[in-house]
């Protein structure tokens, strides 16, 4: 199993991860980390924190040698780099207690307000640091070396952004990959030119407005066989997998696999991808409406989910809300934050769903090593060649 936690607060020293179960043999570089931590830091829209003063680069403290994994854990730091300025305010020191740093005006929207009521503190930071979603640097990480094992079995993962602020972006005819280039190319990651416009107009206009935006981005992965994932069991399922892990990332509030809402309008008959089968490509479907997933396990169609982001709750123009300690009605507190997040969380998308692929490819073949899994990968290919 390949499995992993994150610990770390939002300006802490550093965030820290741990993998486990990632085979030996994997080359694996901290330049190859820090090119995904990159592409999800930046974007139009998000904070100054980002823009201005951070980059993140990462360390793998263990579980690497001479440019391989070990097989293993892999510990991997992503240190912030404005800790300097956040030494007193998130000191471990007792002495450094003082109450002109406590916040006490819970967001509507975000975690503060259960956080303290559930773990008993009376400063909404105790809660927020971590409920931040800084913490998708270390998941980015950690996706990062899942997506580099799932390379070496020919699996892809792409995202592009698809609606901010009710702006939908018009794709049609657009390959994966052609989509995928465009995205890459775009401050908001679509890619949609006309659209790009609109949006990075309505997030000046919402910035300007002391508002946030959210939005809906597309993940797709290439290059699955059929059969990961299992329907034997509700915890197997690859796409309830996906599904927890797209909803887990910070702000995320929704996930369908292709257009799974729209597909309850259609008629049966209207909706399942067809099978059809030919000597050199075996089964094969001449649509995918199942987003890749039938059953809970891979078809052998890319895997094609929706998620959504809800805009931000850190508002500067603030909410109503109560003050914690004297029940006072106030406004909320107003924290620095981003404006719009969702094409950095798109890339996040990405890193969460390589951990659910990555677990899901060493199910199935198996292995302590890479050279192990191959060979496994290999025989049930020919399996499937000679079904
Ligand atoms: C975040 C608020 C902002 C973001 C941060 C997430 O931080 P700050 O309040 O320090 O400006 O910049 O995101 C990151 C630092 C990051 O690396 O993604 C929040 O409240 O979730």
């Amino acid at each position: 199993m390949i499995r992993y936690l994150t610990a770390g607060e939002s300006h802490g020293k550093c965030l820290t991860a741990i993998v486990e179960g990632v085979p030996a043999g994997l080359k694996i570089t901290e330049d190859f980390i820090n090119h995904q931590l990159s592409r999800r830091q930046y974007s139009f829209g998000r904070g100054e924190r980002l823009q201005y003063i951070e980059k993140d680069k990462v360390r793998i403290a263990s579980g690497v040698r001479w440019g391989e994994t070990l097989g293993s854990p892999i510990a991997l730091v992503v240190e912030n780099k404005d800790w300097e300025n956040w030494e007193k305010i998130m000191s471990l020191s007792e002495a450094d207690r003082s109450e002109k740093f406590r916040l006490v005006r819970p967001r509507p929207g975000h975690a503060d307000l259960a956080g303290v009521l559930k773990f008993d503190r009376r400063d909404t930071r105790d809660i927020l640091e971590r409920a931040s979603a800084r913490e998708t640097a270390a998941r980015t990480a950690v996706g990062t070396v899942c997506r580099r094992l799932l390379e070496e079995f020919g699996i892809k993962i792409y995202s592009y952004v698809t609606e901010i602020g009710g702006i939908v972006a018009h794709l049609k005819g657009l390959s994966v990959e052609a989509a995928f280039e465009l995205a890459e190319k775009s401050p908001v990651r679509c890619p949609d030119k006309h659209a790009e416009e609109k949006i990075v107009d309505a997030i000046k206009k919402a910035k300007d407005e002391g508002d946030t935006l959210g939005g809906i981005y597309t993940v797709i992965v290439t290059g699955c066989p059929p059969g990961l994932g299992s329907h034997t069991q509700w915890d197997l399922k690859l796409d309830a997998l996906l599904a927890q892990a797209i909803v887990s990332i910070q702000a995320h509030k929704g996930v369908e696999f292709n257009h799974g809402f729209e597909m309850t309008r259609k008629r049966g008959s209207d909706l399942h991808d067809e099978i059809f089968h030919d000597a050199a490509r075996g089964f094969y479907r001449k649509t995918n409406n199942a987003g890749g997933v039938e059953g809970g396990m891979t078809n052998g169609e890319p895997i094609v989910l929706q998620a959504a982001v809800k805009p931000l709750a850190s508002l500067r123009k603030p909410l109503k809300s109560v003050n914690i300690l004297t029940k006072e009605e106030m406004s909320a507190e107003i924290v620095r934050s981003d404006v719009c997040p969702v094409a950095s969380a798109a890339i996040v998308g990405e890193a969460v769903a390589a951990t659910v692929l990555a677990n899901a490819v060493k199910e199935k073949f198996g292995g302590d090593s890479v050279h192990e899994m191959k060979d496994n990968h290999a025989r049930y290919l020919d399996h499937l060649r000679n079904f």
